[in-house]
């Protein structure tokens, strides 16, 4: 399957509510009257948009409607194109060190789909020919640590684990020399999940890193932050807050395919600057996603086929 057809299939449902009253307006009424104005308003932000996003779009539909009349305006055309520009600075590179072991660190609150991207990582580090080795950070649930050796064992990827309980820092520490001594690329880390609002939780996940860095000065080479699209403008304040505490160096945005509001993922990109690296777009290993702003615009807005 083709890259655009993923996103495709993924955002169906904020594809559909789009398009759909999207449709429903400019069908009624072609001219770009205030109330139809309005009315897109409405559906653009009804898909998590933002302010700023739909703003953008519909002053550069007004204007184009002012330059070039009835017969140039489609409207999706235009949305399309102004969030493709909004997208357009964002470099999804996952980093890469130029030789020994890239680190990265997963993080985020609880249940956004950390430890299902740490294992989607692996995968696609793997398809790329690379070898990955996962940690499991997240100490605080036995039922994590299973979950991911069993999603070791299942793309036979190495998991290094400790005890239940035991000081996610130490077996962070550990990761990293098995990483060195085995010779693999990528060390994908996967930590507890932690409200952005607990102070002592943040602490903990920078003496992680912090331990990392002495063991491999530079690591983590990559801290990505996981967020749940089905919560909306709420991880804007959890990028926020986890950006003041470790800085990181990317965003994932899981579960677009169950909700209708995928838009944040643009809002996101305009309000914080922080590049979006992958979406996640269902719960097999091949479902996530390196972003691509041109074709996530299009699966957004296309009316075609
Ligand atoms: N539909 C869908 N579900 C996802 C996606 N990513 C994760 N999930 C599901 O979200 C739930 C929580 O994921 P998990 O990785 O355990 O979250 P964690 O607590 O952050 O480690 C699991 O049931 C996953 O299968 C995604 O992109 N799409
Ligand atoms: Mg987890």
């Amino acid at each position: 399957m083709g890259l655009f057809q993923k996103f495709k299939d993924g955002l169906l449902k904020t594809h559909a509510r789009l398009t759909h009253e999207i449709r429903r307006i400019v069908t009624r009424s072609p001219r770009l009257t205030a109330d139809s104005l309005e009315e897109l308003e409405a559906a653009l932000l009804g898909a998590d948009l933002g302010v700023a996003v739909t703003q953008q779009i519909l002053g550069a539909a007004r204007k184009a409607y002012e330059t070039q009349g009835r017969a140039g305006l489609d409207f999706f055309e235009i949305a399309a194109r102004e969030v493709t520009s909004i997208l357009g600075g964002n470099d999804a590179a996952l980093r890469r060190q130029p030789e020994g072991v890239t680190v990265v660190s997963i993080v985020g609150v609880n249940g956004t789909g950390k430890t299902t991207t740490a294992a989607k990582l692996a995968r696609l580090i793997q398809n790329r020919g690379e070898t990955a080795l996962l940690a499991a950070c997240d100490t605080f649930r036995a039922a994590a640590i299973e979950q991911i050796k069993l999603w070791g064992q299942r793309l036979e990827v190495p998991v290094i684990a400790g005890a239940y309980n035991a000081d996610p820092a130490a077996v962070a520490h550990d990761a990293v020399a098995a990483a060195q001594s085995r010779n693999v690329r990528y060390l994908l880390v996967d930590t507890a999940g932690r409200l952005h609002t607990k102070h002592n939780l943040m602490q903990e996940l920078q003496k992680v890193h912090r331990v990392m860095d002495k063991k491999l000065p530079g690591a983590p080479h990559e801290t990505l932050l996981v967020l749940d699209a089905t919560t909306g403008m709420n991880a804007l304040t959890q990028a926020r807050e986890f950006h003041k505490a470790v800085k990181l160096t990317g965003l994932v945005v899981t579960k677009l395919d169950g909700t209708s509001k995928g838009g944040m993922v643009v809002a996101i990109q305009k309000e914080l600057g922080l590049p979006i690296k992958f979406v996640g777009l269902g719960e097999q290993p091949d479902d996530l996603q390196p972003f691509d702003a041109a074709q996530f615009a299009e699966a957004l807005f296309s009316v075609k086929g």
